[in-house]
């Protein structure tokens, strides 16, 4: 036992959202006009035309059915394919740092604890706006927490590098109290006129706070009962945007500077790596995969969630056992697994265990068993 709780976790969802029939209405849309303006070159042979999407597809291949989004009409107005999110002074709390404070308050108040009680705040995410200021140290200023933050970016494998780096601080004895925080705009990176992935990611932020357990004040935490990370590396998903990009300017706003994978390459080698890693870890602990009552499992494709628990538990999950939030927000990178942590854990009881667990881009990978306690 690590005397480390999750004492409270929050979630902030944009008001609007896009259904798979809205999204794949203005990418085809642009398909056609991109057809008809290029008809001549088409016919020639010298460029490929573009094919068109499908709502159909994209549910039966994903499980996705809509996504939320900070900007609807930018993204699916097919002039732009592309969020429109308005420039912000430097006295304005940036837009990450504004989602964060959102979930960050609903956290902490489900943890009955007050910002200036945290030590250290950690922002963990995919998509960081700009590289400095640190958006922890904002997030940190805006709610007048004292000690340190940070960012830190392992793709969607975000949220449990962060837990378990809170972890680590809380039982090293570097810090008391962690606010832990994973705001995502994942539509900033996502390439609305690439068919293969146009329809994959949402946007949103989720919170969590960490705790000693001698300090906890609420009841109903989960104790964490082991963390385990890995990363392997891949080329499978990719993003090649960085601030060396202007110092070779013929590859600027290329296909490679915005979010590119194998999708399917991905599934098939993510499922058994995860599925390992996860019977590993119960079995490190001497827990049995079947005295499991909950996994919160990363929310990329509801296929593989359900093989990954299936290859675990050795029989084909419930929804109840392995809930699924990517049908209405997709996948949303880090903030996934905690999505699914936040909304599916009220109805467990004292002692019951369950595993959150992320993976994503790297490969990386988190694996954290808690049990719920009072
Ligand atoms: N509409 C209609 N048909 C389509 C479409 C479409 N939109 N897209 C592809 N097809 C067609 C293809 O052309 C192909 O046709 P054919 O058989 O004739 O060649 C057929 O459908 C099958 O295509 P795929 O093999 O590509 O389809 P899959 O069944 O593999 O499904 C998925 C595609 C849904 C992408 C699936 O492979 C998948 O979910 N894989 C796992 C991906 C995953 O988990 N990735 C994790 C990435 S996220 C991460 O790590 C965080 C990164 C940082 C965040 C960045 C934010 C932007």
């Amino acid at each position: 036992m690590s005397g480390v709780v999750i004492s409270g976790t929050g979630l902030f969802t944009p008001s609007e959202s896009v259904s798979n029939e809205e999204l794949v209405d203005a990418f085809n849309s642009y398909v056609r006009k991109f057809n008809s303006d290029n008809s001549a070159d088409i016919e020639a042979g010298k460029v490929e035309a573009l094919t068109e999407s499908s709502a159909e597809f994209i549910e039966k291949a994903s499980g996705i059915k809509s996504r939320y989004v900070m900007n609807k009409s930018g993204i699916i107005d097919p002039e732009t394919l592309c969020p429109r999110l308005p420039t912000r002074s430097n006295d304005e709390p940036s837009i990450l740092a504004e989602m964060s404070v959102i979930a960050a308050k609903q956290a902490l108040d489900q943890a009955g604890i007050e910002a200036k009680d945290i030590d250290a705040v950690l922002v963990a995410c995919s998509n960081l706006e700009r590289p400095y200021p640190a958006i922890a140290v904002e997030v940190q200023n805006l709610l007048e927490i004292d000690g340190f933050g940070f960012d830190m970016n392992v793709a969607c494998s975000s949220a449990t590098f962060g837990i378990q780096t809170a972890h680590d601080f809380i039982r090293s004895g570097s810090a008391k109290r962690v606010l832990m925080v994973n705001p995502e705009i994942c539509t900033g990176h996502l390439n609305f006129r690439d068919r293969d992935s146009h329809f994959i990611f949402g946007d949103v932020c989720t919170a969590v706070v960490l705790e000693h357990k001698d300090v906890a004040v609420a009841k109903d935490n989960f104790e964490l009962l082991g963390t385990r990370l890995m990363t392997k590396f891949s080329n499978n998903i990719r993003n090649n945007y960085g601030f060396l990009n202007r110092t070779s300017p013929e590859g600027v706003g290329a296909k490679d500077k915005l979010f590119v994978q194998e999708g399917r390459k991905v599934f098939r080698e993510v499922v058994p790596m995860v599925a390992e890693m996860i019977s590993d870890h119960l079995a490190q602990n001497e827990i049995k995969a079947q005295d499991v009552k909950r996994f919160w499992l990363h929310q990329a494709n509801k296929g593989m969630n359900d093989l990954i628990a299936k290859k675990v538990l050795g029989f084909e999950p419930s929804l109840e056992q392995n809930p699924i939030v990517l049908d209405r927000y997709a996948n949303t990178s880090s903030a996934g697994s905690i999505i699914a942590f936040h909304s599916h854990k009220e109805d467990l009881e004292t002692g019951d265990l369950g595993v959150i667990c992320s993976f994503g881009a790297g490969y990386s990978a988190g694996s954290i068993i808690v049990r719920k306690c009072n």
